[in-house]
């Protein structure tokens, strides 16, 4: 049998279907794990493989989609895996079908959110998926799949923890949402970026949708990937009727549609939730005598961030100012933590235009190794552009590369052998496109021959490591005109030399002017000069009105401005923002805030400790109510009005309410130390609903119902009816307050409610939450609705007093 690598390269690969949809008609009672089954269950297992394998499909994936040890102990897991790649091989034995079938093993989602938006940190995501890679590969599969996965960030842990513990060849597949996005925001072209970087065999898409939901990810799969494309849709789109659930696509229509996948370029098809083994046959039959189409490789050079990947096909501009070379107060803010100044340069050149940032945080008296990477961290939870990671320590720049969530910039490496031996086993490990400085032992050379050669040796070494010329830009170094009248000149011819032999260039274009009077002019008339010679990436300051107006008007007079658009826009829009604004009284940070006020601003763009700073200050002159009901609420509608448009994905949402949730800590800490609580009156049970996460508005409530004296008993968020009603009989509290934001958690509240009329019918019920209305409180039965947090106070008093009085 050949290996899945040479098998890959000449055929049309078919894949498995739906294994889930076969368990669950096979009997797997809900709430049991499937990959228990591959034990107790080996005969359904191995006639469910079977089935696929009969059908035609060439890979077959192992029933371990959720085995790892979040789920199952060390030794059971080991058990698992070990049985579930036996019945993939004992099934590839006793079936028909296909001449080459080869056993993948099986890797799903942790079901955990990664660190900032979650509590799992990206290492320990690591540690979990080596542990179940290693035990695959100890048992003998053929391929890894990662699948299903819908954040970029865990996508790349995975990724990490296969090529770090087999030489197996790895599948990567994503669930892509009907907008083409993963769930984090990531585009195809981002994932592509990502994973080819990182060394993925195959880049592909499955589950969430049916085939006619996924034709523009797989095209822009297909545009951008130079490894084959993988495509696994589920059987259309689920209906629901009398609790079953179908889908609304028969094989015959799901073979002609992922048959065009094939015809446009797609190497493996196969089918994800609804696809029994017919689809797979009826697909077989489609694509036979199709021609498996050729896999190019594309050319682009690109990084990537967490949501998108930007492109050299036309200049860039990298942002210079995170970096405390020659800028005292960035010093002080390294050396004293001062994380939120360092987010707020990177928001400021993000605002202005900036398509990456570069990230130097070299100083001498901070630990680089620990800081660069804490700050890729703290940078990447916050802006979604590609990051460029500038260190001369080879450590630093590992630990850095390897938490950054996406294909970084990387920056340098030079063409000393000590150099191109550090930096380029990590551009191959993690991926990456790498700026490549024109010196040597012998230092900078004075002719722009010599640092072409230069730029030629360090290409030559990085094809020994299998990096592509692609992925190296040349910077031929900018040099200071007031120490010699030529340096522009060499430098740009340079630049010419180096365009002409196809490689991209960048430049740290301010060196030019170092030393002279008046430098932004130097430097925009230099900058212009460069891009006509063919620059492809300019490290600029983004906030120079100069440097920016020259970019737009090189674009206008080149032709790459549709009808001087973009100049236009910027010299009417853009311009008159340069002018002085007005900054927050925070004292580490000051954040633009045109649209809004420091904590508004600073919840939206989700920085935490700016929010809890601009709070406190606020506090001084509001009260708790005005800063809930004129800051708190209207910058999280915002963000939330931002998602609801597919403006914002779920990070940014997530960014935000820790910022929110920052900035109510300080009203809460103020409003007992002001010791405004009073005596206790009543109890009252508060709940965010079963299924629903949301509490900061419940928080809100709780906290003012403090205040005024209620004795609350929060049970938090995600509550079962069970669970509040017995904590009402418990404690005999006569009221009960229930918090929901979504419309599909309303249902829950009325269950909650019938639940507590059934088991506790004198306690009085409040319910809130952005979703609801009055008369909808009325319908599912509550006594009171609470529009805001007042209101809920409110009502509690008039209970209290109604209780006094009897
Ligand atoms: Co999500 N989320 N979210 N979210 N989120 C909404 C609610 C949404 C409207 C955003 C949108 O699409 N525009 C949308 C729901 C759509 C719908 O059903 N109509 C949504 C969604 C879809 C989701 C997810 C499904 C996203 C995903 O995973 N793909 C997911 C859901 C997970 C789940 O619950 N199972 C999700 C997750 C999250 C985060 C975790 C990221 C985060 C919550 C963090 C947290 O709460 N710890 C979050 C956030 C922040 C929001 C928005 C942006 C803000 C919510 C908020 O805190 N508002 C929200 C959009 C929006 O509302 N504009 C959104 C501020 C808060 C003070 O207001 O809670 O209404 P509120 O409370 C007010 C009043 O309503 C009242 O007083 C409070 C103070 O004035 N009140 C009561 C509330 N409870 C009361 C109880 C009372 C009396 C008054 O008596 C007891």
């Amino acid at each position: 049998m050949r290996n899945v690598r040479e098998f890959l390269q000449q055929n049309i690969v078919y894949l498995d279907g739906g294994t889930g949809t076969l368990l669950q008609e096979a009997g797997l009672p809900l709430g049991e794990l499937p990959e228990r089954w591959n034990i107790t269950h080996a005969d359904v297992i191995q006639a469910i493989h079977r089935g696929y394998f009969n059908a035609g499909s060439n890979i077959v994936c192992t029933n371990t989609f959720g085995a790892n040890r979040l789920k199952f102990p060390q030794a059971e897991l080991a058990e698992i895996v070990k049985a579930a790649v036996e019945n993939a091989r004992m099934a590839a034995a006793s079936s028909c079908g296909a001449q080459e079938k080869f056993v993948a093993l099986d890797i799903g989602p942790s079901g955990k959110l990664l660190k900032p938006y979650g509590d799992f940190a990206f290492e320990d995501a690591v540690a979990l998926f080596a542990e179940t890679v290693k035990l695959g590969v100890q048992y003998g599969v053929d391929l890894i799949y990662i699948e299903t996965m819908s954040d970029s960030y865990e996508t790349k842990a995975a990724l990490l923890a296969a090529k770090e513990n087999c030489d197996l060849p790895v599948f990567v597949s994503c669930a892509y949402g009907a907008d083409g996005k993963l769930m984090t925001g990531a585009s195809p072209a981002a994932m592509v970026a990502m994973l080819e970087g990182m060394g993925a065999d195959v880049i592909g898409v499955n589950c969430s949708v049916g085939p006619k939901q996924m034709q523009s990810v797989v095209d822009e799969l297909l545009e951008n990937a130079s490894v084959p494309v993988l495509v696994k849709p589920n059987a259309g789109l689920p209906i629901t009727d009398g609790g079953n659930t179908r889908y609304d696509i028969d094989e015959k229509e799901f073979a002609l549609l992922v048959a065009e996948f094939v015809r446009k370029g797609a190497r493996l098809v196969g089918g994800c939730c609804g696809t029994t083994p017919a689809y797979i046959a009826e697909l077989v039959v489609r694509t036979k005598g199709l021609e498996p189409a050729c896999i190019t490789k594309k050319e682009r050079t690109c990084v990537s961030s967490y949501t998108h990947a930007v492109y050299f096909d036309e200049p860039v501009l990298i942002g210079e100012r995170i970096n405390p070379t020659g800028k005292k107060r960035f010093k002080q803010a390294l050396k004293e933590k001062d994380t939120a100044y360092v987010l707020a340069e990177g928001i400021s050149q993000q605002e202005k235009g900036a398509h990456i940032l570069d990230v130097n945080v070299g100083s001498p008296e901070i630990d680089e190794r620990a800081e660069l990477p804490r700050y890729i961290e703290e940078l990447q939870a916050v802006i979604n552009l590609p990051l460029q990671i500038d260190t001369s320590d080879p450590v630093a720049m590992e630990r850095a590369m390897r938490i950054y969530n996406g294909k970084p910039l990387v920056n340098s490496v030079n063409g000393k052998k000590e150099s191109m031996d550090g930096i380029f086993p990590l551009v191959k490990k993690y991926g990456g496109v790498v700026i490549a400085l024109t010196l040597d032992e012998k230092g900078i050379p004075d002719s722009a021959e010599e640092r072409v050669q230069i730029a030629e040796r360090i290409v030559a070494e990085g094809a020994k490591y299998g990096i592509s010329k692609k992925d190296i830009i040349v910077d031929p170094l900018a040099m200071t005109i007031s120490a010699d009248k030529n340096a522009a000149k060499v430098t740009l011819e340079a630049l010419r030399m180096l365009k002409a032999k196809g490689l991209h260039t960048s430049l740290g274009v301010s060196n030019v002017s170092f030393g002279l009077p008046s430098r932004e002019t130097v430097n925009a008339a230099f900058f212009a000069l460069a891009l006509q010679e063919g620059l492809s990436a300019a490290i600029i300051n983004p906030n120079s009105v100069e440097m920016r107006k020259t970019y737009h008007a090189y674009l206008a007079l080149q032709g790459l401005d549709e009808n001087c658009g973009g100049y236009i826009r910027f010299a009417t829009e853009i311009i008159p923002q340069y002018a002085p604004v007005e900054s927050t009284a925070v004292k580490s940070v000051s954040i633009e805030t045109k649209d809004g006020t420091p904590l508004k601003t600073a919840i939206v763009k989700g920085l935490s400790s700016v929010a809890a700073e601009a709070c406190q200050e606020l506090l001084k002159t509001q009260s708790a109510l005005e800063i809930i009901n004129g800051e708190i609420v209207p910058a999280l509608d915002e963000v939330g009005k931002a998602y609801e448009e597919k403006r914002a994905y779920l990070p940014q949402l997530l960014m935000s309410a820790e910022g929110a949730k920052s900035a109510f800590e300080k009203i809460r800490l103020h409003m007992i130390a002001s010791g405004e609580a009073q005596t206790k009156k009543c109890k009252i049970v508060l709940a965010t609903v079963k299924g629903d996460i949301h509490d900061i508005g419940k928080n809100i409530v709780g906290t003012l119902l403090e205040n005024y004296g209620f004795d609350v008993l929060d049970l938090g968020r995600d509550v079962s009816p069970e669970k509040i009603v017995e904590e009402v009989l418990r404690t005999g509290a006569p009221a009960v307050g229930l918090s929901a934001l979504m419309t599909t958690t309303v249902p829950s509240m009325a269950e909650t409610i019938k639940l507590l009329r059934e088991k506790a019918p004198n306690v009085k019920i409040i319910v809130g939450g952005a979703v609801l209305t009055e008369e909808y409180a009325k319908e599912i039965g509550a006594d009171g609705y609470g529009k805001d947090a007042l209101q809920a106070v409110r009502f509690m008093e008039k209970l209290y007093a109604d209780l006094c009085k009897n």
